[in-house]
């Protein structure tokens, strides 16, 4: 399916120009400098022009014949004791059908043949290898990427269904910790029903590290010490994901640990529910990221002022960004063979300088066959509300008794993953989330 991706970026380039595409595949990582190795993971943009999955290769893409050179390591037996195979380069052949392969030492013998004039590169450190080569290419680094995040932004079919799939498997194991879970586990046995039930299904890596905080810790927006014990009263935020072929699920799902939601815990849980189904439902071609985000926050702060915990105007409330001392993430990002996609920012258009919205990941027009997460959030961090309590601007806003109470309260937060299609949007992610469904599945 990778030669699908190839034409695509083929097609961006001018074919009458006497030009290359160079690009380095991922290395072989290491902790620190001890043989111990990382598990393998190909940088995105190789394995979405290559779909190979192995260390120290490199491609050429001849934009002028519009072919595709692969060039792969060549092993000793070594290399076959501690790894186990050697693969043949008719192996190679019939599993990555290049147009040409070649071992890696015959890189610089193929550059000088192909003579390019010009050869793209994907950063500086390429770029500066092709350069101290001293053949008199000239070496470009802005083109290449700005074509392959167009490729990677809007989804072939078969990528989306990669993410379909990764999206069934992490259905399955949301599903099982939610059922799973009681009072008195530690965060990290939580974990390992995750990775337990996506492991069993097939998908092997994490597409990120993951979330697993009970109480407080969901407060915390890059909590990954998942290390504390869940207690009885405390909702429980998991945002997690494993990756199919590359592609990444990146949900978060918050639920009681035991099973059963306290007054509080469902109307703050409700705010935020609310608002990410208005948000999903206003997902089409021509919707705008930073629109969605406004109005996930509005809706939230209105769920916050039908509690009590916000008084005054609902404008002023905006106007003011009282919202950012509660929702100061963005509302979601591209999702793809990164978790945090490319393309969010297309070029010209710059971070919206204002609390609350200023991390938002992108910030672009819709258009179908875009994957993007909705992932409204309310929290509720002593260090942002205790200096709001203390200036009066932002107090006067603040029923100061209501926000104390919930100082140790964490934070909720539902993000789902969602294909942008012609006519509006499939939602990937089927994991309970109203409350009477949480508590069903629960009581299980
Ligand atoms: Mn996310």
């Amino acid at each position: 399916m990778h030669h699908i991706h190839r034409e695509k970026l083929f097609s961006l380039f001018d074919d009458n120009q006497n030009g290359v595409v160079f690009i380095q595949g991922a290395d072989t990582m290491y902790r620190y400098s001890t043989d111990y190795e990382f598990p393998f993971r190909q940088e995105s943009n190789f394995w979405y022009l290559t779909g190979a999955n192995e260390a120290d290769c490199a491609l050429i893409l001849d934009l002028k014949k519009e072919e595709y050179h692969l060039f792969v390591p060549k092993r000793d037996a070594q290399y076959a004791v501690w790894h186990g195979y050697v693969k043949t380069l008719e192996q190679y052949q019939k599993e990555y059908n290049p147009d040409h392969l070649h071992y890696s030492n015959e890189l610089l013998h193929v550059l000088n043949e192909l003579k390019p004039d010009t050869v793209y590169c994907l950063d500086e450190e390429q770029a500066e290898y092709i350069e101290d080569l001293d053949r008199g290419f000239e070496v470009e680094t802005e083109a290449l990427i700005d074509a392959l995040t167009y490729c990677r932004v809007l989804k072939t079919d078969w990528e989306l269904d990669q993410m379909r799939e990764a999206c069934r498997v992490n259905d399955l194991a949301y599903t099982e910790v939610m059922k799973s879970i009681r009072p008195g586990m530690f965060e990290y046995e939580l974990k390992a029903i995750f990775s337990k039930v996506n492991l069993e299904n097939g998908l092997l890596l994490d597409a990120y590290n993951g979330i697993f905080a009970s109480g407080v810790n969901a407060s915390i927006l890059h909590y990954v010490e998942n290390n504390s014990k869940v207690n009885d009263g405390d909702l429980f935020l998991m945002d997690a994901g494993y990756e199919c072929n590359g592609y990444a699920a990146d949900y978060t799902r918050t639920f009681p640990a035991n099973g059963t939601f306290t007054e509080t815990q469902a109307g703050i849980y409700n705010a935020v529910l609310n608002a990410q189904n208005q948000v999903i439902e206003e997902v089409k071609p021509g919707a705008k990221m930073e629109d969605l985000h406004m109005l996930a926050a509005r809706v939230m702060m209105q769920g916050l002022l039908d509690l009590g915990v916000l008084k005054g105007s609902l404008d002023e409330i905006m106007e003011e960004n009282i919202f950012a001392l509660f929702f100061p993430h963005g509302l979601g990002h591209f999702l793809g063979l990164d978790t945090h996609d490319v393309g969010g920012y297309p070029k010209g258009v710059d971070r919206i300088d204002r609390p609350g919205i200023k991390f938002l990941r992108a910030r672009r027009e819709l258009l179908p066959g875009m994957v993007i997460t909705i992932e409204p959030g309310l929290y509720f961090v002593p260090a942002v509300l205790e200096p709001a309590i203390e200036d009066p601007e932002k107090a006067k806003y603040l029923n100061i008794e209501r926000v104390k109470s919930l100082m140790n309260f964490g934070g909720i937060r539902i993000e789902d993953d969602v294909v942008v299609t012609e006519t509006g949007y499939e939602n990937l992610t089927n994991v309970p989330k109203a409350i009477e469904e949480i508590e069903k599945l629960m009581s299980n």
